[in-house]
């Protein structure tokens, strides 16, 4: 059964995929989040591969509820049960994606696109808890980098924990 955070977390997920707002998951809306996805880089060689798993999560939901309009708690209830290797595969998938400079790191500015996408929309977000913590305490003065590289994860992370696929 998922916890009350999960819940939070699933319908924020849920909220964002429902591309026509009908309060129910169709393959349009995955089809519609693919292309989302498709924008965020002009240098995007595993589209196809990202749209693939992306549509593999709909067959996966599609047959856990046997129906092709999929409510929230049917999504909650697949959740119980999530495959580690597909959520594993979709993590890579997503921050190979983002990843635009192929560095293995993930900048503010590949990380607001991959909101952005993700919303369908200009989203508001900060990057904070993934920047470098060198400095005690400096990381939590400042929201806007000063250069190219401020705020680099210092390590790769999959998408943050309100972007992750369902
Ligand atoms: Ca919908
Ligand atoms: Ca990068």
């Amino acid at each position: 059964m998922a916890s009350e955070f999960q819940r939070a977390k699933v319908t924020a997920v849920f909220a964002a995929m429902d591309h026509d707002h009908d309060n129910v998951l169709t393959e349009a809306d995955f089809t519609a989040l693919a292309d989302r996805w498709s924008h965020i880089s002009t240098d995007f060689p595993n589209h196809a591969h990202l749209t693939a798993v992306l549509l593999a999560w709909w067959d996966t939901l599609r047959d856990a509820a046997g129906t092709d309009k999929v409510t929230i708690d049917d999504v909650l209830l697949v959740v119980d049960h999530l495959d580690r290797a597909a959520v594993t595969e979709t993590a890579t998938t997503m921050f190979d994606t983002i990843d635009e400079n192929h560095d293995g790191r993930i900048t503010p500015t590949e990380h607001q696109r991959l909101i952005d996408a993700w919303n369908g929309q200009p989203t508001p977000t900060t990057f904070t808890r993934l920047a470098p913590t060198t400095t005690a305490g400096s990381h939590e003065q400042s929201s806007s980098p000063s250069g190219p590289n401020s705020g680099q994860a210092t390590t790769p992370q999959p998408p943050a924990p309100g972007c992750s696929a369902p």
